[in-house]
């Protein structure tokens, strides 16, 4: 049994890994990088221990000074989260040397499905269907083309290290095959240090569904349903959900047996994931993630099961209490990502500060996240800042509840992906279901997402739109929120718009010295209780100049600019009308 488990990773899954290390009773220990030392996930762990001076973003890479933590810290398991070490054979065997658990497969399986070559011929000799291609390497453009007229164009040239859409060209005919390759094996090299490709048939317009996978140590391994991840940007996700609106109970029966059939061969153990693209009524095995992955929560909605303690659970030795027959799939689970990005300036990263930061709540609504109100994103890593998911008892539930949630969502500070997904929910051929890999190009567009550019948004803060604010009245009992645009004199006199006590903080922040109209107004109306100046002082601004009483409050009248009191116009105990002058100054 665990005592002591490290976190090496950051940001929201930092904190989901800490939360079940609680559940479970362990004591957590985090690392950070410099870049973090604010971060959530630091203060949220029992101990925690710097790893990085900059670069930053190589602190959680480094093995080395990790395992020195763990060993320091006295840890018993290592979870790596997603990213980062989470699918680096080469760190989950520094942690067995060093007696250490690695929480997540054996390095041998990881490696088993590390490439995707050798993925290929795990599933072929698993039985798994496969997008028809090549379990060898292809060395030439000339191999490429007679493959081409095997399978027929068009033809993708993939990188065996390969993931995230690095290293995919593809070629429609024979012509574009040289250019193809080369393209491939260029960016292969360049991005994974190895320039090994193949080749398969390219599906034109797929949609990328993926299986769960629970494996324990004693040779239990559970699907747990599939999730639809097809809404996606440059390889990006987006949206996720489970299960898929495409699925049938036959199918889906036959996706999980052979994900099993796969993760049995190569002895895996812990949660991983298998990537399918579904074309035609048809699935073929793509790839497998051997880490937990940022969208495991619509997994967890609709089956009810902990992933992330289960694989504490698992790595500690524990046996699955359950068997396929047991894994109910209940209801519909959504998943937005959202990224401080600009959907409007082709997701452009819009790191700042949150100066606002406001989460939905209510039946059905989880929200993941690292952050906080203030909390200021780091340029060095990705610009998720929360995941927010929903789920419902049927997919239109679960859309409706995600469409609420995003509206209830406040965040301000940064451009985010919520107006995206706002448009993206109430597309017609989103809502039937009909998202495939290419949907954004199909059904959005250049033009839809430039659409999202929106004019700025008026705020509290008057200030923030040409001296425009907000107001809420009531007319005939019903409360209404107002916006009217004040010509900037009369933005001058506050005390006729805004409570003496909201007044003074707000005049810090003006950019602007409000100009003399020479006259000192009541803020509403009310009696007169005091008045605090006589004629001939001398009046700061915010000196409180007198006091109206009005439904049993106290009001304080304070000045909004400086000057000598020329004369003041009524006494304690007068009724008093708004705007009516109670002082005037010397200009
Ligand atoms: C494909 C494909 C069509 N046919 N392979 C892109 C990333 C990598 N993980 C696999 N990818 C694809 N491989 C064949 N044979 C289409 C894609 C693809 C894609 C896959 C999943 C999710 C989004 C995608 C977007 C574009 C292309």
């Amino acid at each position: 049994m665990f005592n002591r488990v490290l976190v090496a990773n950051r940001g929201e899954i930092a904190l989901r890994v800490m939360r079940a290390c609680r559940e479970l009773g362990f004591w957590t220990v985090a690392v950070y990088s410099e870049a973090d030392r604010d971060s959530l996930h630091v203060h949220y762990a029992d101990e925690a221990f710097l790893i990085g001076p900059p670069p930053a973003v190589d602190s959680y890479l480094r093995i080395d000074t990790i395992i020195a933590v763990a060993r320091q810290a006295h840890v018993d398991a290592i979870h790596p989260g997603y990213g980062f070490l989470a699918e680096n054979a080469a760190f989950a065997r520094a942690c067995v040397a060093a007696g250490i658990v690695f929480i997540g497969p054996s390095a041998t399986a990881m490696e088993r499905m590390g490439s995707k070559i050798a993925a290929r011929r795990e599933a072929t000799h698993a039985n798994v269907p496969l997008v028809p291609g090549t379990t060898a390497p292809v060395t030439s453009a000339e191999a490429a083309r007679l493959l081409g007229e095997q399978f027929g164009y068009p033809i993708a040239l993939k990188a065996a290290s390969g993931g995230g859409g690095r290293g995919l060209k593809v070629a429609h005919a024979p012509g574009e095959v040289e250019e193809a390759f080369q393209s491939s094996r260029r960016e292969a090299a360049a991005y994974f240090k190895d320039d090994t490709v193949y080749v398969e048939k390219y599906l034109m317009n797929p949609r990328h569904i993926e299986i769960q996978i629970l494996a324990d140590q004693h040779g239990t391994v559970l699907a747990l349903g599939e999730r639809d991840c097809s809404v996606q940007r440059r390889h990006q996700k987006l949206l996720e959900e489970a299960p898929s609106p495409v699925m049938t109970p036959e199918v889906r029966t036959s996706m999980q047996a052979a994900a099993v059939r796969l993760c049995e061969q190569v002895g895996y153990v812990g949660a991983g994931t298998l990537e399918f693209l579904w074309s035609d009524g048809q699935f073929y095995f793509l790839e497998m993630n051997t880490r937990i992955q940022v969208e495991h929560t619509v997994t967890e909605a609709i089956t009810g099961l902990d992933l992330v303690k289960w694989q504490l659970r698992i790595a500690q030795g524990e046996p699955l209490p359950y068997t396929q027959h047991d894994i109910v799939l209940r209801g519909h689970a959504i998943e937005c990502r959202i990224n401080a990005e600009d959907p409007a300036a082709n997701f452009a990263p819009s790191l700042g500060t949150l100066a606002s930061y406001a989460e939905p709540h209510g039946l059905g609504v989880r929200v993941d996240t690292g952050f906080k109100a203030g909390s200021t994103i780091p340029q060095f890593y990705d610009s998720l800042i929360a995941k927010l998911i929903t789920w419902g008892s049927d997919r239109p539930e679960a859309l409706a509840r995600m469409v609420r949630a995003l509206s209830d969502f406040e965040i301000s500070g940064v451009k985010t992906t919520i107006p995206f997904h706002q448009l993206l929910l109430r597309n017609p051929a989103f809502v039937r279901g009909e998202a495939t890999v290419r949907f954004i190009e199909d059904h959005i567009g250049e033009a839809g997402l430039h659409a999202l550019a929106t004019p700025p948004i008026m705020g509290d803060d008057f200030d923030e739109f040409n001296g425009a604010r907000r107001f809420a009245v009531e007319v005939n009992g019903k409360r209404f929120t107002v916006r009217v645009a004040v010509p900037e004199d009369l933005l001058a006199n506050d005390a006729v718009q805004r409570q003496p006590a909201s007044y003074v903080p707000h005049a810090a922040k003006r950019s602007k010295a409000p100009t003399a109209p020479g006259t000192l107004v009541a803020p509403l109306q009310g009696t007169v209780v005091t008045i605090r100046v006589a004629p001939g002082d001398m009046l700061q601004v915010g000196q409180v100049v007198a006091v109206v009483e009005a439904m049993k409050m106290e009001n304080e009248v304070v000045a909004t600019h400086a000057g000598r009191v020329k004369a003041v116009l009524v006494q304690p105990g007068q009724s008093v009308q708004a705007g009516m002058s109670l002082v005037t100054l010397e200009v």
